[in-house]
C-alpha cells in the first residue's frame, strides 16, 4: 500500500542468503499488499569493496563495513543476519537490546547455549514490541504449507512415519575448497545444521509435534580439502596442489527419532488423537548430506498416517504427492499441482500451473514477518521454534559421539 509506513532494514552479510534475502525484501511489496513499506536502507559487510559492490548489485541505499553501526543508526528498524552461526548470538542480542526488530538465518545459533540466550532475550524484547523470527524458509513453500494445512484437517489421520532426506552434492569432489560451512568453528555443524536443520525444522511444524529421542550416525568422508580462496593468502596458491586444512564438520548425518506432542515431553503421550484413539507420536527418520551425487537440492519429506500419505522433493516443488486411503487402494498417489489460488501464497503470483522457485520461500518469509510485526504478533519460526531444533541437533551430535548405543554385527560364528 503506498502510504504504508516505512520498515527499514538492515542486513548483515551479503553472500547467498544475502542475495536470496535482498530479493526478498524488494519483491514483497510489489506482489503483496504490504502494511509496511520494507526498505533496503543499509547492507554491512567486513570488506568495503564486496559491501559496495553488493549494493550496487541488490539495490541497497548505503553500506556499513561494521554491523555494529546498523545497532547504532536510528534510521534502521529491523536487523535481517545472513552471515555464518557463530556471528548469530552477538549480532541479534545486540538489535534486540537496541530496540530492532530481527529476522536471523537457520539455524539460529551454533549451540544450544547460544540459542537459550538468543531466545530469553528475544522473549524480553517481544514483551517490548520488538519481534524476531528464524529464517526456515521452506515453511513457506506453497507446497509443504499446504502438508501442514491437510495435516491440521486430518486428512492424513494420526501419524506414523516421518521420512525426511536432504540431499545435495556439491561436496563429493574431494578438491572441493574449505570453505566456512566446513569450519566447525563458524558453521556449528556440517550437513546437520545446514540442511539436516531445514528437515527437523518443517518435519516439527507440519507435525505439530517435537522430536523428544534421536539415535545417530555421522560420517565425515573427506578429512581434510584445499585452502579456500580467502584462506589463500596464507602462503597458499589454493587448488589440489595448495595447502590443505582440515574438516571438522560432519559430511552426512543420518538419525532415528521419537516425537511427540508439543509441551508433553519424553516419550509420546496418550494424548486424544484424531480419530479418538491415544495419539501416538510419529517415529521418524532422517538424513542429510552433501554427498548424494547428482542430488542438487533434494529437500523431501513423506509423511505416513492412518488416513493418508503426503510426500514431497523439493525438486519438484511446486506439486505434493497425495494418497487417500479413503479411495480405491488401487486410486495410488495422486499428484496435487500446488498451483492453485486457494493453495497458500500462489494467489499472488502467476495463473495456475505455472509454478514458483526457490526464491519464493524467502519472499513469503519477508511478508508474514512484515504483516507480524505490524500486528504486534510473534512471528513464526520464533526464537524458541529454533531453539527447539538446535536441541535436536545437539542430541544428535550426542548421540552420534556417544558410540557405545552401536552393535556391530559380529563375523565369527556365535
Ligand atoms: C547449503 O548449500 C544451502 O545453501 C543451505 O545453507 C540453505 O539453507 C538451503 O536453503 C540451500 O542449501
Amino acid at each position: 500500500m503506498a502510504d504504508s509506513k516505512p520498515l527499514r532494514v538492515g542486513m548483515v552479510g551479503y553472500a547467498f542468503m544475502g542475495a536470496a534475502h535482498s530479493h526478498a525484501w524488494r519483491t514483497a511489496p510489489r506482489f503483496f499488499d504490504l502494511p509496511l513499506a520494507p526498505q533496503l536502507t543499509a547492507v554491512a559487510g567486513r570488506n568495503e569493496d564486496g559491501v559496495r559492490a553488493a549494493a550496487t548489485k541488490y539495490g541497497w541505499d548505503s553500506v556499513e563495513t561494521d554491523w555494529r553501526r546498523l545497532i547504532d543508526r536510528d534510521d534502521i528498524d529491523l536487523i535481517d543476519i545472513c552471515t555464518p552461526g557463530n556471528t548469530h548470538a552477538e549480532i541479534a542480542i545486540a538489535a534486540l537490546e537496541a530496540g530492532k526488530h530481527v529476522l536471523c538465518e537457520k539455524p539460529l545459533a551454533n549451540s544450544v547455549a547460544e540459542a537459550e540466550k538468543m531466545t530469553v532475550v528475544a522473549q524480553a524484547a517481544a514483551e517490548r514490541g520488538v519481534l524476531s523470527m528464524c529464517g526456515f524458509s521452506y515453511r513457506r513453500t506453497p507446497a509443504l504449507a499446504l502438508a501442514k494445512r491437510m495435516v491440521e484437517e486430518g486428512r492424513l489421520g494420526d501419524i506414523r512415519h516421518v521420512r525426511a532426506q536432504y540431499l545435495q552434492d556439491w561436496l563429493t569432489d574431494a578438491n572441493a575448497p574449505l570453505t566456512w560451512r566446513l569450519d566447525k568453528a563458524k558453521s556449528g555443524s556440517g550437513s546437520l545444521g545446514d540442511i539436516g536443520a531445514h528437515s527437523i525444522d518443517a518435519a516439527q511444524w507440519i507435525t505439530g509435534m517435537d522430536i523428544t529421542g534421536v539415535s545417530a550416525l555421522l560420517e565425515t568422508f573427506v578429512k581434510e580439502r584445499p585452502l579456500a580462496g580467502d584462506l589463500v593468502g596464507l602462503g597458499g596458491q589454493g587448488g589440489p596442489d595448495g595447502p590443505k586444512g582440515p574438516v571438522t564438520v560432519d559430511d552426512a548425518a543420518l538419525f532415528t527419532a521419537r516425537f511427540a506432542p508439543k509441551h508433553d515431553g519424553g516419550r509420546p503421550s496418550g494424548a486424544q488423537g484424531t480419530d479418538g484413539g491415544s495419539r501416538q507420536g510419529p517415529i521418524g527418520i532422517f538424513e542429510a548430506t552433501r554427498f548424494a551425487l547428482g542430488r542438487k537440492n533434494a529437500m523431501r519429506l513423506e509423511l505416513n498416517g492412518t488416513k493418508g500419505s503426503l510426500a514431497f522433493d523439493f525438486e519438484d516443488m511446486n506439486s505434493l504427492q497425495f494418497y487417500d486411503a479413503s479411495l480405491e487402494p488401487d486410486a495410488g498417489f495422486r499428484k496435487i499441482m500446488v498451483t492453485e489460488p486457494t493453495h497458500p501464497y500462489t494467489a499472488n503470483w502467476w495463473p495456475t500451473g505455472h509454478g514458483l522457485g526457490y526464491e519464493h520461500g524467502f519472499t513469503h518469509q519477508v511478508v508474514d514477518l512484515v504483516n507480524a510485526i505490524h500486528a504486534g504478533e510473534q512471528p513464526s519460526p520464533s526464537f524458541a521454534d529454533a531453539l527447539q531444533v538446535q536441541k535436536v541437533l545437539a542430541a544428535v551430535e550426542e548421540s552420534a559421539n556417544n558410540a557405545s548405543r552401536w552393535e556391530n554385527v559380529h563375523k565369527e560364528a556365535s
